[in-house]
């Protein structure tokens, strides 16, 4: 793990490296430092209106008041500032699917990948294995999930402890992209996550 851990960080000073020397030219085309471009930002829904990237100005005060997001199976995105609120979207998507089959813990349940596209070191996680941590090698690492089409779905946090700005995938939502999300005003999800919370 340590020596995949030190090509990582080889690659990753590499891309570094890349990225810096193509940013001018970047610059003119929306292209935010993390490689993420303006319209891949999927819009918000925040109190029952969407919001699009696109419209910058009211995008960027939207984005400021969101703390958690929730990412139905969907696709679709909604923002909330209060955990409270996220909470009650979350059981309604979990109350939606009692009737069906649930996975044994120890199942298969969500899975994470350091780059974009599924690519890349990974892991899996099962129903109810927390992390308050995720490690050192996967801190702010995360960068595309899949979850399970059944179960609880998976909540990401910023911070150790579950703690921070918090998004959750509901189950068989996937992104091959958490950069498509966004953390803060010019700030996307993409190596971002410290905490991971699989509800039994
Ligand atoms: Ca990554
Ligand atoms: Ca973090």
């Amino acid at each position: 793990m340590k020596m995949i851990k030190t090509i990582t960080v080889g690659i990753c000073f590499s891309v570094l490296a890349l990225s810096t020397s193509f940013s001018l030219a970047f610059a003119q085309n929306n292209e935010n430092p993390s490689g993420v471009t303006h319209n891949q930002v999927k819009p918000i829904i925040f109190e029952g209106q969407s919001y699009s990237p696109q419209q910058a100005a009211t995008f960027t005060q939207v984005a400021s008041q969101v703390n958690h997001t929730v990412v139905e199976a969907n696709g679709r995105v909604f923002g909330y500032e209060h955990k409270a609120d996220a909470d009650k979207h979350i059981d309604r998507i979990l109350a939606a699917q009692n009737n069906e089959v649930v996975p044994e813990e120890g199942d298969y349940h969500a899975t994470f990948w350091d780059f974009y596209k599924y690519t890349g070191a990974s892991f899996d996680v099962s129903l109810a294995q927390n992390k308050p941590y995720v490690g050192d090698f996967w801190n702010n690492e995360i960068s595309s999930i899949k979850t399970a089409y059944k179960g609880s779905g998976v909540t990401l946090y910023e911070n150790i402890n579950f703690t921070g700005s918090s998004i959750f995938f509901a189950p068989g939502a996937v992104s091959e992209n958490l950069g498509w999300f966004i953390l803060r005003p010019n700030v996307t999800w993409d190596d971002q996550t410290t905490s991971i919370e699989v509800k039994p």
